[in-house]
Formats: structure tokens, C-alpha cells, sequence
């Protein structure tokens, strides 16, 4: 396709020195894939020398301040950060993130010049009553509302269907690829250029044997991947799967 295919590894909750090392000496960069690493904030800037861009995994809406606890914009581009995870469904369902609190994140990502790689994605009861394209919609209205049209063309999205998440359920290619095309459908109200090369990530217990299949369809530019990101063979797999 026109998109460059790209692959992401939400690190979450898991990482270490030894982990860093492993990455940054034996993960290496391809030309034909745009490669991210997002580990806990911590890290960021241990990998200064690596072959492969970085990402931090949240970040605050605010430049500085009583935050405690929090970390800026700022902060992580002096880390090396060009992207920054947002939406991810653990934080808006644990951290009470609010699609309208996600959307001021992507709006201050955007102003900083970091790219968001931004997560939507429907829980098991709204899949079930045959609801995603509502729920999906509500989602990314919520960002065009805060942000504008532009937001397009400076973001990379994610489809993480909750259900799918860390349960080793993955989307079946085909549900994956309907619901890739909407969002593309819907991003085409506001850019239709942008539209036509933002790249749309599936997430959801990606790993390196069902990778290549989602990857093959049509709207499918790559993924966010969290346990399978963990081990660099598996993680180079499925980078590969996606050139
Ligand atoms: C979805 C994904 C990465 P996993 O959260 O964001 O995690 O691949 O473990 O389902």
C-alpha cells in the first residue's frame, strides 16, 4: 500500500536494564518498517543509541506544575520520545481517562511535536450488542472536537478491542479489517488525504504467529503489540510480517 507499514511494542508494566540491553544491541532497524519501542518512562532514555525510534506509554496534558506523580511533554522528547501512546483502554478504564481528557492529551502531543499513537477500541458488552462503530465514533469525535481536523495527519491509531487485549483472543483478521476500514471511512469526513495515509495499528494479542494474516489486509498498517513485545525474537517476527 501507500503506507508505510508500522510496528509498535507497548512494553507496559515490564522491563529492565537487562531488557533495554537486549533490545538496543539485538533489535535492528528495517528499512521497510517504521519501528517504535514504548517501555515504562524510566527507560526512555536508555536508549539513546538504539536503531529503532522510541515512545513513552501516557504523558501528562500539562507543561509543568503540581503534578505529582506525573510527567510532561517536554520531559519525554528530551528523552528521546518521538511518540506517545495515548487512550490505551488500561488507562482510560483503570485511570479514569475520559475520551475528552485522552483528546487534550492528543491536542498537547501534537503541539509539542510528538506523535500520538492513539487507542480506541470497543469493550466485550458494546461488541456484543453491535455497537462498535457507535462506540469507535464517540471516540475519535472526540479528538476531531478538541483538536480539529488536523489531528489526522500528525497521528497513527491504534484498534485495540478490549476484549482482545492480553487475553489471547485476537480479533479474527476480518473483524479487525471492518472495523479499520470505518475508522478510515470516518477519518476521510475530516481529511481525506490524511485519511488515505494515516496509518491504522491493530492491538490485541498480536504475536508471532498471527501477525502476518492480520497484517495482510487492506487496512491493516502494522501493530501495537504488548506481551509479544517482551522478547526480541518474537518482536522481530512480527516486525518482519509486516515488511
Ligand atoms: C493491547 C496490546 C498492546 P497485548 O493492549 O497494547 O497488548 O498484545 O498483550 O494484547
Amino acid at each position: 500500500s501507500q503506507r508505510k507499514p508500522f510496528v509498535a511494542g507497548n512494553w507496559k508494566m515490564n522491563g529492565s536494564d537487562e531488557l533495554v540491553e537486549a533490545f538496543s544491541s539485538k533489535l535492528a532497524s528495517n528499512q521497510a518498517v517504521d519501528i517504535v519501542i514504548c517501555p515504562p518512562a524510566v527507560y526512555l532514555s536508555k536508549f539513546s543509541q538504539a536503531a529503532f525510534a522510541i515512545g513513552a506509554q501516557n504523558v501528562s496534558e500539562f507543561a509543568s506544575g503540581a503534578h505529582t506523580g506525573e510527567v510532561s511533554l517536554s520531559m519525554i522528547a528530551e528523552a528521546g520520545c518521538k511518540y506517545v501512546i495515548l487512550g490505551h483502554s488500561e488507562r482510560r478504564e483503570a485511570y479514569y481517562e475520559s475520551n475528552e481528557v485522552v483528546a487534550r492529551k492528543v491536542k498537547a502531543a501534537i503541539a509539542a511535536g510528538l506523535t500520538p499513537i492513539l487507542c480506541i477500541g470497543e469493550p466485550l458488552e458494546v461488541r456484543e450488542s453491535g455497537q462498535v462503530f457507535d462506540f469507535v465514533k464517540a471516540q475519535l469525535d472526540a479528538v476531531a472536537h478538541e483538536c480539529g481536523a488536523h489531528y489526522v495527519k500528525n497521528s497513527v491509531i491504534a484498534y485495540e478491542p478490549i476484549w482482545a487485549i492480553g487475553t489471547g483472543k485476537t480479533a479474527s483478521p476480518e473483524q479487525a479489517q471492518e472495523v479499520h476500514a470505518f475508522i478510515r471511512k470516518e477519518l476521510a469526513a475530516l481529511d481525506v488525504s490524511a485519511a488515505a495515509s494515516v496509518r491504522i495499528l491493530y492491538g490485541g494479542s498480536v504475536n508471532a504467529a498471527n501477525a502476518k494474516e492480520l497484517f495482510a489486509k487492506i487496512d491493516i498498517d502494522g501493530g501495537l503489540i504488548g506481551g509479544a513485545s517482551l522478547k526480541v525474537e518474537d518482536f522481530t517476527t512480527i516486525c518482519q510480517a509486516a515488511s
